[in-house]
């Protein structure tokens, strides 16, 4: 699927700005308009913007709508509504009619409404709920209580919902671009560039032109032949270069669509415990992250974005994990065009049926693999992930879940399949990972094998050895050795660690929640990354303090383990932080 763009040959409208939101009660008829509904913008989560407790924290469905004109000129064209993401599945109504539905919260998709739509005022209704189950990724538990659907998600971020990220229209001619894949091989300087262009309808002529940053044409052909940049410059970690890929199509002369699409010329390499971009090895240093701001809740805030990676940047930083799923393609452009280097990870949280198995004697108890049955939703959102996603240079390695039971029965048989698919979807096979669970260490986890790079949460000094950095550092020292004996040629990444810390709260003893414990607390684990060579990264948890489901840790409502609170303000760390990642 193409990201939508006006171009010489297409229209496109972006549909941001107030809907009529509503939640439901009792059967509502798509072909009648909502009675007594409020207002509510998009693109943005629902839940904050009501300011009512109870709506915020509905769970089931609810309908948004609006409406919007179509002059009589592009009634005729081929009209496609495009949804950046609707949170979590939806179904979709023009003019009364049902035109398709999704399920999944975090990746685009889109229909051809031109058969549902006239010249002049149409409808546009959406059927939304926030239900996730055992089936579904995330994975939460569901149960019927009193005739009121109760769900215990097997995560802690709050679970915004709504249409979090842009609706637009477009237009094509009949005869249109319907995807485009940019596959290339580079040696020494000379990148061989064969793109994968999926064409609908008539055409006699493809033209391909690739244009360097300077707008000059570098190499032209047509969708058969490849396409040679003779110097190569490559797109490196914080130094990005982006090249154009431009797609004319003709019919008898005519020029019937006409798309751009932007990419970036660089290796990948997995070897002797290293990860090596361009063939330099690269150390990752930076940040889980989540989509989560004031208002927007878990919408697309792109001045937010903007503004964290600029913190980011200079801070040193070059690279997150989009934690827990994956975040708006506006982001991923942004970080093309900054040079972040991105863990791409698929909403598969939560794979974790019960924390109380992890107290048996049998290390390989508990019943994930039996119980819940993810496998269907789990390959739909990662085939759809990888779809949107191949393309950006930024994206480095595929994140196939965070915190499954790795350790339990079935954990391995189940990867297996899920790691063979992740590979024949990537063009560029790409590494993927598993990010890993404290309580499938190395003797217990069951699919290190299966992953390229090994990457850990670990909280020792935080959930394990609380307020003890002695032994949470002889403690993670020993967990290390062991992955390492376990896996010599894997480099591992720490994709998370960190503590919950208060803005504001001192403590002379230094005790944990006190800025003064995030500082040691960092310097503890930082001292014990140093000493092996290993150990190929660092990401933090979090960038910033997020808002969570309710929860006796959860003060005020938010995950506090950020460097920064939600609105961005800095705790004590971040100074030291940054001395370190400028400095290496
Ligand atoms: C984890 C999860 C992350 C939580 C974090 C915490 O291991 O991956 O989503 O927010 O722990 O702070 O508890």
């Amino acid at each position: 699927m193409l990201y939508p763009k006006q171009t010489v040959t297409r229209t496109l409208e972006d549909f941001s700005g107030l809907w009529k939101f509503k939640v439901e009660k009792g059967k509502v008829d798509p072909a009648t308009q909502l009675t007594n509904p409020q207002l509510v913008a998009v693109p943005a989560s629902f839940n904050d913007q009501v300011f009512n407790k109870k709506v915020r924290n509905h769970v089931g469905y609810f309908w948004y709508e609006t409406t919007f004109n179509i002059p009589n000129e592009q009634a005729v064209k081929r009209n496609v509504l495009h949804f950046g993401a609707v949170t979590q599945n939806c179904e979709v109504y023009v003019n009364g009619q049902l035109v398709g539905s999704h399920i999944g919260g975090y990746t685009p998709f889109e229909f051809e409404i031109s058969s549902y739509i006239k010249a002049g005022r149409n409808d546009l209704k959406l059927r939304v709920n926030n239900l996730l189950d055992n089936t579904t990724i995330p994975s939460a538990h569901q149960e019927s209580v009193d005739g009121h659907i109760k769900q215990q998600n097997r995560f802690d971020f709050f679970n915004y919902a709504g249409i979090n990220r842009p609706v637009k229209l477009y237009t094509t001619a009949l005869t249109y671009i319907d995807d485009v894949h940019i596959n290339y091989k580079v040696t020494d300087n000379q990148t061989t560039v064969s793109p994968a262009i999926k064409i609908n309808g008539d055409y006699d002529r493809v033209q391909l032109t690739i244009l360097d940053e300077d707008d000059q044409e570098v190499a032209s052909g047509n969708e058969h032949g490849q396409l040679i940049i003779a110097a190569t410059h490559r797109w490196q970690p914080l130094a990005a270069y982006l090249y154009r890929l431009n797609i004319n199509v003709y019919n008898k002369g005519n020029l019937v669509d006409s798309y751009t699409k932007e990419f970036g010329v660089r290796t990948i390499k997995v070897k002797d415990h290293q990860i090596f971009i361009n063939d330099q090895p690269f150390y990752f240093q930076g940040f889980g992250w989540h989509e989560d701001s004031l208002a927007h809740g878990g919408g697309l805030n792109l001045p937010q974005v903007v503004m964290d990676l600029n913190i980011m940047k200079s801070m040193g930083a070059n690279s997150f994990r989009t934690s827990h799923y994956p975040y708006a393609e506006e982001t991923m452009r942004l970080a093309d065009h900054l040079g972040f280097v991105v863990i791409d990870e698929v909403p598969a949280v939560g794979l974790y049926e019960s924390f109380a198995v992890t107290l048996d004697n049998n290390v390989h108890a508990g019943k994930t693999w039996e119980d819940l049955h993810p496998a269907k939703n789990h390959k739909a959102a990662l085939a759809e992930m990888i779809d949107r996603d191949c393309d950006h240079p930024s994206v480095i390695m595929w994140s196939l879940a965070n915190e499954p039971a790795s350790q339990e029965k079935g954990a391995h048989e189940y990867f297996r399949r899920i790691v063979e698919y992740a590979k024949k979807l990537d063009p560029q096979r790409r590494p993927v990972t598993i990010v890993n669970i404290m309580a499938a260490d190395a003797d217990k986890d069951l699919v290190g094998d299966l992953v390229d790079v090994i990457c850990l949460n670990r909280y020792y000094g935080w959930y394990i050895d609380f307020g003890d950095l002695s032994k949470a550092q002889a403690d993670l020292t020993a967990e290390l050795k062991k992955w390492h004996q376990k896996f010599p040629d894997k480099p591992i990444i720490f994709t998370e660690f960190g503590a919950d810390t208060i803005a504001g709260m001192h403590s002379a003893q230094r005790e944990p929640y006190s800025e003064e414990y995030q500082v040691d607390y960092y310097k503890a684990n930082f001292a014990i990354f140093d000493k092996f060579d290993f150990v190929q990264g660092e990401q933090l948890w979090n960038f910033a303090d997020f808002v969570t489901e309710p929860g006796m840790i959860r003060i005020g409502g938010e995950n506090r383990k950020g460097i920064f609170t939600r609105n961005r303000l800095p705790k004590e760390i971040v100074q030291s932080l940054k001395q370190r990642w400028l400095k290496k």
